[in-house]
C-alpha cells in the first residue's frame, strides 16, 4: 500500500525508486535496459505498434477482466453485478477480437536480427 494505495500488484522496487502500472513499468523497464533489446527503441517504425498494444492490454482488455473478476466495483448494488460482468464477457470478447485481428497471419516469431 505503501507503493502504490490502490493496492494492486505489480510494483516494481529499484536502487533508488518504486512505480506501479504495468505498463510504465514495461516502459521503464524496456528503455533502463536497452541492450536487452526488448521493445523497439524510440525513432524505430515498430515503436508506436508497440506503445499501442502495451497500453490497449492495461487499459481496455484489463479493463474489460477488471469487470468479470470484481463486478461488485462496476454496479451499484448487488442486483446489477450479473450485469456489469456479463457486459464484461462481451468487453473481453471484443478487446480481443481486436488483438485477434491485429495477430493475423502474420509471423510475430523472433526471427530476425534487428
Ligand atoms: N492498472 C493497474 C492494474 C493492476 C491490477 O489490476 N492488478 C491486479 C492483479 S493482475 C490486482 O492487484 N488486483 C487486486 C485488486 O484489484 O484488488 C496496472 O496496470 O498495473
Amino acid at each position: 500500500m505503501k507503493i502504490n494505495p490502490n493496492g494492486w500488484v505489480p510494483v516494481l522496487l529499484w536502487d533508488s525508486g518504486t512505480m506501479y502500472e504495468c505498463a510504465a513499468i514495461t516502459i521503464f523497464l524496456c528503455d533502463r535496459h536497452p541492450e536487452a533489446r526488448l521493445a523497439p527503441a524510440v525513432g524505430e517504425p515498430t515503436r508506436a505498434l508497440y506503445l499501442q498494444t502495451l497500453v490497449y492490454f492495461s487499459n481496455s482488455v484489463q479493463n474489460a477482466f477488471q469487470l468479470t473478476y470484481y463486478p461488485d466495483r462496476f454496479a451499484n448494488s448487488p442486483h446489477g453485478e450479473t450485469g456489469a460482468k456479463q457486459r464484461g464477457n462481451r468487453r473481453l470478447r471484443e478487446t480481443w477480437s481486436v488483438v485477434n485481428q491485429q495477430i493475423g497471419s502474420n509471423d510475430w516469431g523472433i526471427t530476425k536480427k534487428r
